[in-house]
């Protein structure tokens, strides 16, 4: 197998382009697919400020590395759910590549704060711990994207990711949700940052093909939490399709792309104590705290890369 671009030995082959490439040129490859998902759907500006919501697994780590290398300069944000064997691994992880980008990482020590951990929480709010654990996440990232003047949230959600949410929306003819499902959703001056996907045409093992020729180190295992979820099955069935017929997903996506009208947002107005969007006065997360007698001020903590020799060279 030889590399399409420089005939040397490949690899990676990559079915839905019907090509095979070698480390340099897979990762040039890859690089430019996201440079131009930026710049063909405006993601990010000149003058925007951009930080990386980082879960420690390959897709953030290497979109946090990518936007560095890119020129897009990004701090990144870490929820800790304190979840055993998981979460102070991941923090380890993204420690470690902040200390190469020479980046800052916001860090919500969600134990701390809670005096509880996720599941615990959401039992007594009687939600499932993935639906506690997605209001929490939405409201702290926005939150420091308020507090410490960042206006996007970059999120490493990637090909399969979209593809298997979209394919489970539409099963059950969940229209509400469909429009949430495009990489760019604007945010609301003063209240709510924009949020933008910029591995949206990046799938699953490009970008675990990515971390791994950079030498980026992630956390191979999940959230146990996510070991039920549906939107595996989902995924499990379109990577059937995609062996069968390659491509499939991309054509999935890029034809959800030229068919998705973003619609307005519902909610209309903002909580009277923290001025997030809401429906009434208060927001959930207000609500929440609340509930559990914890002061309305959050603060996060802050870990400040340590000066070491590695950076990834910029792109010019
Ligand atoms: S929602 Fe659920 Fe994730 Fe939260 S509890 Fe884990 S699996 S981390 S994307
Ligand atoms: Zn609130």
């Amino acid at each position: 197998m030889k590399c399409r671009v420089c005939g040397q030995a490949a690899c990676i082959s990559l079915k839905s382009y019907n090509t095979a490439l070698c480390r340099e040129d897979f990762v040039a490859f890859l690089e430019k697919r996201v440079l131009t998902t930026i710049q063909k759907y405006h993601l990010i500006n000149e003058t925007d400020r951009p930080i990386v919501a980082v879960s420690g697994g390959k897709d953030s780590l290497s979109l946090w590395y990518i936007m560095n290398k890119l020129g897009y300069p990004a701090d990144g944000i870490y929820i800790d759910l304190g979840i055993e064997d998981y979460s102070s691994p991941s923090l380890t992880k993204i420690r470690n590549v902040a200390d190469v980008l020479k980046r800052k990482v916001y860090v919500f020590p969600f134990r701390e704060v809670f005096k509880k951990g996720i599941e615990e929480l959401a039992r007594t709010i009687r939600r499932p711990p993935c639906s506690a654990c997605g209001t929490i996440k939405r409201y702290i990232m926005n939150r420091v994207c308020m507090d410490k003047g960042y206006n996007t949230l970059v999120t490493g959600h990637n090909l399969d990711d979209e593809a298997g949410a979209l394919f489970g929306n539409i099963l059950y003819w969940k229209d509400e949700y469909l429009w949430k499902k495009n990489l760019l959703l604007e945010g609301t001056e003063g209240h709510l940052s924009k949020k933008v996907k910029p591995l949206f045409l990046c799938s699953e093992r490009e970008m675990a093909a990515y971390a791994i020729l950079n030498n980026i180190d992630y956390i191979y295992e999940e959230c146990p939490f996510s070991k039920n979820a549906k939107s595996l099955t989902y995924k499990s069935m379109l990577n059937k399709l995609e062996e069968a017929s390659p491509g499939t997903k991309l054509q999935f996506i890029k034809g959800y792309l030229k068919q998705v009208k973003e619609t307005e947002r519902k909610e209309s107005d903002f909580c009277t104590f923290c001025g997030y969007p809401t429906y009434g006065d208060m927001c959930n997360f207000c609500r929440m705290l609340e509930r559990f007698h914890i002061d309305k001020t959050i603060s996060f903590e802050e870990y400040d890369a340590r000066d070491l020799d590695t950076q990834p060279e910029v792109m010019t």
